[in-house]
């Protein structure tokens, strides 16, 4: 397998860059000084791209490798990926599902504690001495609240079973009902879920329907003591519109780990350093998962190049 030639575009993680150096011939997109120079030669060889969650595969990375055989995405999400496309062309998609579960749903909870009981002001309270002058403002309970979860996927079933052991009561939104949740309250609209939950968690896939699945009209319902907390990808909120929501004080405050132009945040989200808590896309990001994930990878690229069943195809 040495003489095959796997592109990756960009360094992802360096533990997945050397499994994949003792096994394929890697090349590196991101080395080259003239980047379309380097893909017109080497666009025979090229049979594979390890892509991830932010990058996905362009449209014309696509079309200048006609030799594409499988793409294997080191994220569960594939809203950078033209899986249609992929599946016209003949090119095989894997992606790193359920390894990431548990890290993913652990942040949903971490990101909405930190929201209600200010972890990060109540932090910088005590490193800067103001705990010896004054008052710390007084935080909101979490056990007991209604937590509303937007697609209840993996990960969104995960958080639900996290803030069922909170005491919580589990409502959520999805395409359908889900029968083997029946002890969860299922709501067809997202602004009466949002109406109904103290902190909705967006836990869906990036598609054509749930672009923006939070609106103002849902902000609104959610209302000046909700709490939006995102784990999925930046574009499932009107980002503008959840700015000015907090800024106006219409929303409550937000966790975030996701934004719609990562890796930029918008200043005003920044300097809302009371009710907003800020993370880098980082919900699958610990040394165990992270690992599991990068095995994935290389077991699906191993597994296809020996004529095998994909380990986790997604196409
Ligand atoms: C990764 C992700 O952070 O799995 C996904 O869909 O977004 C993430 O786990 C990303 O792919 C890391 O590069």
């Amino acid at each position: 397998m040495e003489s095959i030639a796997v592109l990756m575009t960009k360094p992802i993680y360096s533990y997945l860059q050397a499994e994949l150096e003792k096994r394929f011939k890697v090349l590196k997109l991101w080395e080259a000084q003239d980047g379309s120079r380097f893909l017109q030669d080497q666009n025979q060889i090229i049979r594979a791209v390890v892509s991830d969650g932010g990058t996905g595969l362009s449209p014309e990375l696509m079309a200048a490798l006609p030799k594409l055989e499988i793409v294997s995405s080191f994220s569960v999400g594939m809203d950078k990926i033209d899986l249609g496309k992929c599946k016209e062309k003949g090119i095989r998609v894997s992606n790193t599902p359920d390894v990431l579960t548990d890290d993913v749903a652990d942040l949903a909870i971490g990101l909405t504690l930190a929201v209600l009981r200010k972890l990060p002001a109540s932090d910088r309270y005590v490193r800067s001495g103001m705990w010896k002058k004054g008052d710390f403002k007084l935080g909101t309970k979490f056990s007991g609240k209604s937590v509303g979860i937007v697609g209840l996927g993996r990960i969104g079933q995960a958080i639900a079973t996290r803030a069922e052991a909170f005491g919580c009561k589990i409502s959520y939104h999805s395409r359908t009902p889900k029968p083997e949740s029946s002890n969860y309250t299922y709501y067809p609209s997202v602004v009466d879920l949002a109406a109904h939950s103290d902190i909705l968690v967006v836990a869906c896939a990036l598609t054509n329907e749930t672009r923006h699945i939070i609106n103002r009209e849902v902000i609104d319902a959610l209302g000046p003591r909700g709490v939006l907390v995102n784990i999925a990808r930046g574009a499932t909120v009107d980002e503008p519109e959840l700015v000015s929501a907090l800024v106006e004080g219409r929303l409550g405050g937000a966790g975030l780990d996701v934004f719609e132009n990562e890796p930029n945040v918008p200043e005003q989200l920044i300097e809302l350093d009371e009710k907003v808590v800020l993370a880098p896309h980082a919900g699958s990001g610990t040394e165990e998962t992270r690992k599991g994930m990068a095995d994935l990878v290389v077991g699906n690229l191993v597994a296809h190049f020996e004529g095998k069943e994909l380990l986790t195809p997604v196409v």
